[in-house]
């Protein structure tokens, strides 16, 4: 019984303190364009151009590129493994990001 709840506490706690972060896109720039976070933290990208469509890829997971999103839309990952992971935006491939993340 006690094992339980010390269990179920590690994980609501373990939820709780994940962050949830944002890097916005403005100008065909990820914003910051290095960010470091850790296991469990997630990522929101927020387009806040005025009319430019982006994505944000990640090649070693996605095979496909993934959908655009436009002005005032977002786009959310959460991260549970540690690693470097650079990322890419589809249409503009000079626009370059990286997430690091690390062992909690
Ligand atoms: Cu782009």
């Amino acid at each position: 019984m006690r094992v339980w709840m010390i269990i179920s506490l590690l994980l609501i706690s373990s939820s709780v303190f994940a962050t949830e972060h944002v890097v916005e896109i403005f100008k065909k720039k990820y914003i910051p364009a290095e960010i470091t976070i850790k296991q469990g933290d997630s990522i929101t990208w927020k387009n806040i151009e005025k009319r430019q469509y982006h994505n944000v890829w990640f090649k070693q997971f996605d095979k496909e590129e993934p959908d655009y999103f436009f002005p005032d839309e977002s786009y959310q990952r959460s991260f549970d493994e540690a690693g470097d992971f650079p990322y890419e935006c589809g249409p503009h491939p000079r626009m370059k990001g990286r997430v690091t993340v690390i062992k909690k």
